[in-house]
């Protein structure tokens, strides 16, 4: 029988992709590439290069332990044809195969060039995840709003997590309301545990310092865990050390606490080096042996049963052209500081300052920080959406465009959230302790010291009054804003348009 060619992307390293669980290893070739196609469509942290290829390049010594086939294309490999697409001809060729096996990608461009692929891509859908196509089209049909929270409890019926009988643990469904602690003073996380390159991870750290050394980001040090059994002791860390403390300070942020409480998972999970179910039941355990609060465990399992699949869900939903999408209509450009230009605010360089460091920022500094300053500043969303796309270790289109089209940018109309993710300066006092040693005031309002989120939080709320008035969990803001002295809005307003003159003009703020 004629070989098929058994397609394992960078973010599908495990035995359980279903790819692999419907080929013959008797019959079949695994084809591996590390492809420019792949590493430039968005210009990668070197971090997130690293992790992808030392994980493939152990994961395809691992299957070949096991018996398989495995054709793995290097980047440096004067034959690599440059894409997926090419390398699968390519291999077709080679084995004289004319039927590949593939597992759905997360992203609708690779899905588009897999479709239209001149030889047989046979494409499987992923079942790494919870709810299938299928199940999430079923659960949505019907619904004039999908919101997370109604998806989230099926989601705990279905897998039984933290279920006491038909009920939920504790007798509430969600304890959002016990996970917003402000952080005291001296609040310290444990770090996550960090692995020393071994000889594979050196080599692919060689290879990518002299390719995407120009990326934004820092290569070294690195400590990503690069295998299952890594990362496995990174969950183990995680449940023993932060998970305790996860739901109180899960929104909290600490200048130079790069962590905190945090699980620092998403990376391995979403290339496949974790399972994500596992994750939550070994959370659950910790909760059922009295190691851990409900607050915190019922906080980690609704991050990875609800939203993450449910992220997971619209993506697919809504189809291509999600990540293109600007319902509010911003065009301005991403200012320089995302790039770790020069800037003022405490806020912005600690949160993009562990972007370049380590390819990571938690959920708050991506929604609160980075992704509330670029809606209320109305940067075009698709550039947001390039931006975190490239930088974060854990960023692939299905959960990323989601998460920043929608729930951070607002810009597919709501279907993520009901209403935008936008707050002053007050939100941010209170979460963290960034202000503190910031240039400017978070108490002040206007004037040269003003913390410019308290002028950008009305200037976008007045520019968009007509979409926003309506709603009713915002309609109370702008009464406050009607209530103001006409005289200090039209201060506000005017500051706001020289801070964003100051931005266009590419100046440091
Ligand atoms: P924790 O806070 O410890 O949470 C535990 C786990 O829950 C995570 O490992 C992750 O698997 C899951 N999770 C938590 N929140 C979400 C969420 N909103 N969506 C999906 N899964 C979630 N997450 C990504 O995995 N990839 C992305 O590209 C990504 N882009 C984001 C962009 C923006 C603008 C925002 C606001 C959020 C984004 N997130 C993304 C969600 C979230 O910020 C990260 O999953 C989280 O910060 C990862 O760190 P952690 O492992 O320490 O997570
Ligand atoms: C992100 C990424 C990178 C940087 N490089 C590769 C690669 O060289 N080969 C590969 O198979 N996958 C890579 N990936 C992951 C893919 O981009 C990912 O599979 C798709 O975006 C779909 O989620
Ligand atoms: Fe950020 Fe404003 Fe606080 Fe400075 S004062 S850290 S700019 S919120």
């Amino acid at each position: 029988m004629t070989p098929r060619l058994v397609l394992v992307l960078g973010d599908q390293v495990s035995d359980n992709v279903a790819a692999l669980k419907a080929a013959d290893k008797a019959r079949d070739v695994v084809v591996m590439a590390e492809v420019a196609a792949e590493t430039d469509y968005v210009p990668h942290h070197p971090k997130k290069i690293a992790l992808l290829f030392a994980a493939m390049r152990k994961f395809a010594a691992h299957l070949e332990g096991k018996g398989w086939r495995v054709a793995y294309t290097r980047l440096d490999d004067p034959d690599n044809a440059g894409s997926i697409e090419a390398e699968l001809l390519r291999r077709a060729q080679e084995f004289g195969a004319t039927q590949v096996l593939a597992t759905e990608p997360g992203e609708w461009r690779l899905i588009a060039a897999l479709r239209d692929h001149p030889l047989t891509v046979h494409l499987l859908e992923d079942d790494r995840f919870l709810c299938s196509h299928a199940a999430f089209e079923g659960w949505a049909e019907g619904r004039k709003a999908l919101r997370m929270e109604y998806f989230y409890r099926e989601m705990r019926r279905k897998t039984g997590v933290l279920m006491d009988g038909g009920n939920p643990e504790g007798g509430k469904w969600n304890f959002d309301h016990d996970n917003r602690k402000g952080p005291p003073k001296g609040l310290a996380g444990p770090p996550p545990p960090r692995f020393d390159p071994d000889a594979v991870t050196e080599e692919v750290l060689t290879l990518v310092e002299a390719r995407f050394g120009h990326h934004f980001g820092a290569l070294r040090p690195f400590w990503f865990a690069t295998d299952p059994d890594q990362a496995g002791a990174a969950l183990d860390h995680f449940i023993a050390h932060a998970l305790p403390n996860f739901g109180d300070y899960q929104d909290a942020m600490v200048c130079g606490q790069d962590f905190l409480f945090h699980a620092v998972l998403s990376a391995y999970i979403n290339a496949g080096l974790l399972d994500p179910l596992e994750a939550c039941r070994r959370a659950e355990a910790a909760y059922r042996a009295g190691t851990a609060p409900l607050n915190a465990v019922e906080g980690f399992v609704r991050q990875i049963i609800g939203w993450r699949e449910f992220v997971r869900g619209v993506y697919f939903h809504e189809g291509p052209g999600y990540a293109q999408r600007n319902t509010l209509g911003h065009d301005r450009k991403l200012p320089p500081v995302y790039w770790g230009g020069e800037t003022k605010m405490r806020c912005m360089s600690e949160a993009v300052g562990v972007t370049r460091r380590e390819a990571y920022a938690h959920h708050i500094q991506r929604l609160m920080v980075t992704g509330n300053f670029a809606l209320l500043a109305g940067v075009d969303p698709g550039a947001v959406h390039e931006w975190y796309l490239s930088v974060y270790a854990d960023a692939y289109e299905w959960v990323e465009a989601p998460n920043t089209v929608g729930m951070s940018q607002f810009a597919d109309g709501g279907v993520v959230g009901s209403k935008p993710y936008v707050s002053s300066g007050n939100y941010l006092a209170k979460m963290s302790d960034y202000c503190k040693t910031c240039a400017y005031g978070v108490k002040v309002k206007t004037g040269p010291d003003a913390c410019p989120f308290n002028l950008l939080y009305w200037d976008f709320l007045t520019r968009h009054r007509d979409r926003f008035a309506q709603n009713p969990r915002m309609a109370q803001i702008y009464r406050t804003w009607d209530r103001m002295d006409a005289a200090k809005r039209d201060t506000i307003l005017s500051e706001a348009s020289t801070f964003l003159d100051r931005l266009d003009a590419g100046a440091p703020v």
